[in-house]
Parts: C-alpha cells; sequence; structure tokens
C-alpha cells in the first residue's frame, strides 16, 4: 500500500500500525510504501523512524509534487504484484485493507475500488455541500467508467497495469486517470464509510478541484478521439459479500 504524506506527523505512527495489525489478523504479507514531500512538520523524519520497525518503505521527495505524481512514485518503488493507494489520516479504514486485497484475488479484477457511493458506503461528517461537491464530481465522470465513486483515493489495482500507464494530470483524482487510461479490463467496487480527518490540515482546495475538471475534460476529449474501447466488466459487492471475503 503506498501511503502519500504532507504534513501527516499527527497520526501517521499510528496509521501504520493500524495497517500492520489489519495484515498480521489476515496473515499476508504487506509492504508499505510511504511518499513524503519534504513535510515541514517532520513527517518524513518519523517515516524514516518507522521503517526500522516494521516492512516499510520511504521515498523522499524534493517539495510538495502532488498527490498523484506521489502515488506514481510509491508505485514505482513497490516490489508486489498488486499495489493500492490510501491517505494517512484515516478516512479510508486500514481493516479494510485486507478487504481489499481479498476482492482482488477472489474476483481477478484489474482495480479493486473502495467506494462512497455503492450501498453501504457513506460520508457520515459531511456537511451538505461538500456532499454535493463529491457527487457531482462523481457524476460527471460517469461518461467515462462505471465507477460510482470515481474521485476514491482509496483502491488496489494489478502493479503491471499500473506501471505501464501514464498518468498526465498527476492530481488529486489518480483513481479515475489509471482506470480510463489503463483500458482495465475489470472493475469491483465495495463500500465503506468515510470518516473526516481528525488532526492535521486537509490539503485538497479549489486549485485541486479546478484541476479535476481538466482532468476530465482531457479524458472525454481523448475517449471522443480515440478508438471505441469495449466497456470493462463491472461488478458491486455487498457490504455482506465483502464480510463473506475468502482471507488471502
Ligand atoms: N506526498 C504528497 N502527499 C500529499 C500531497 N497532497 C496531499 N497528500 C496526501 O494525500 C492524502 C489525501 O490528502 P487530504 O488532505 O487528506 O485530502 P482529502 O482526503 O481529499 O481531504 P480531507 O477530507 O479534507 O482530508 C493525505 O495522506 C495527504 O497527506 C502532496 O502534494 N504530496
Ligand atoms: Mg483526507
Amino acid at each position: 500500500m503506498v501511503v502519500p504524506t504532507y504534513n501527516e506527523r499527527d497520526r501517521l505512527a499510528e496509521l501504520v500500525a493500524a495497517v500492520f495489525a489489519a495484515a498480521d489478523t489476515h496473515g499476508f504479507a504487506l509492504e508499505l510504501v510511504v511518499v513524503d514531500d519534504h513535510s515541514p512538520d517532520g513527517t518524513g523524519q518519523l517515516a524514516d523512524d518507522l521503517a526500522a520497525r516494521y516492512p516499510m518503505q520511504v521515498v523522499h521527495r524534493s517539495g510538495k509534487l502532488g498527490l498523484g505524481t506521489a502515488v506514481v512514485a510509491g508505485f514505482q518503488a513497490a516490489s508486489a504484484d498488486v499495489v493500492g493507494v490510501m491517505d494517512a489520516d484515516f478516512s479510508h479504514p486500514p481493516s479494510l485493507v485486507p478487504a481489499l486485497y481479498a476482492a482482488f484475488r477472489s474476483t481477478g479484477a484489474d482495480v479493486v475500488v473502495a467506494s462512497r457511493y455503492v450501498p453501504g458506503g457513506s460520508t457520515p461528517d459531511w456537511p451538505i455541500k461538500r456532499r454535493l461537491l463529491s457527487r457531482a464530481a462523481c457524476l460527471l465522470a460517469r461518461g467515462l467508467s462505471p465507477i460510482r465513486d470515481a474521485a476514491s483515493g482509496f483502491f488496489v489495482i494489478k502493479r503491471s497495469i499500473a506501471r505501464g500507464t501514464t498518468i498526465k494530470a498527476g492530481g488529486f483524482k489518480i483513481c479515475l486517470e489509471l482506470i480510463v487510461r489503463s483500458g482495465a479490463r475489470s472493475l469491483v467496487e465495495l463500500p465503506y464509510r468515510f470518516d473526516d480527518r481528525e488532526l492535521g490540515q486537509s490539503k485538497m482546495s479549489l486549485r485541486e478541484a479546478a484541476g479535476y475538471l481538466v482532468q476530465l475534460r482531457d479524458l472525454y476529449r481523448e475517449r471522443l478521439s480515440g478508438s471505441r474501447r469495449q466497456a470493462p466488466v463491472y461488478r458491486q459487492l455487498s457490504t455482506a459479500e465483502v464480510a463473506a471475503l475468502p482471507c488471502p
């Protein structure tokens, strides 16, 4: 799992412990790659300290180069045949990481996306304005992919597919760009509850939102000018199906 960080010192140690505890419970080997952009709060140093205790790599970049490119750098560093991404602020529950992996293995999908917008998914802390904006962002992507939560930052993908795909925008919404540009053949979405961060500051901004619109425009343009692709096989898993997934 790749965890991009910028000023996430408050909860990184807790997150790393929780992700490895979840993997241990299900008995599978997990490698974590933290990609830190020279965080002024010392997240990079903390990550180095943690890497002495856990099977974890730290990629240090020279400055704040953006979430999307951080994820790509993490994929390059990772050695597993399935790679994933999650935020460092506990909005993405570490306990769901084994389920994402189990879904990937048992369905044979190219990409498994943790989703706020399939039955069972939710964003209970969000005010109405943020809900509407996020929903609108996802709706705008429906012409490109059947994924309901195209703005998700919590997903796993076959590494060969992720590595072979050129990411152009490199902004916040890398999942959609990966799915569309890679021509992934099979997609699975499963529900989760997105909890708001309790500590640290959001890096989501108007600039990132504007970047998403540009990314959408470019992806639609490419879709319209390119050759017609077969639609990917798409499946949603229910909460009950996730609970029944065979653990790796
Ligand atoms: N390396 C790196 N990580 C980043 C950058 N921008 C954001 N991140 C990380 O990406 C993840 C998502 O950023 P958040 O600020 O939580 O964005 P968000 O989840 O859309 O917004 P909130 O719901 O307000 O938290 C976090 O782990 C951040 O630390 C960046 O430029 N470089
Ligand atoms: Mg967040």
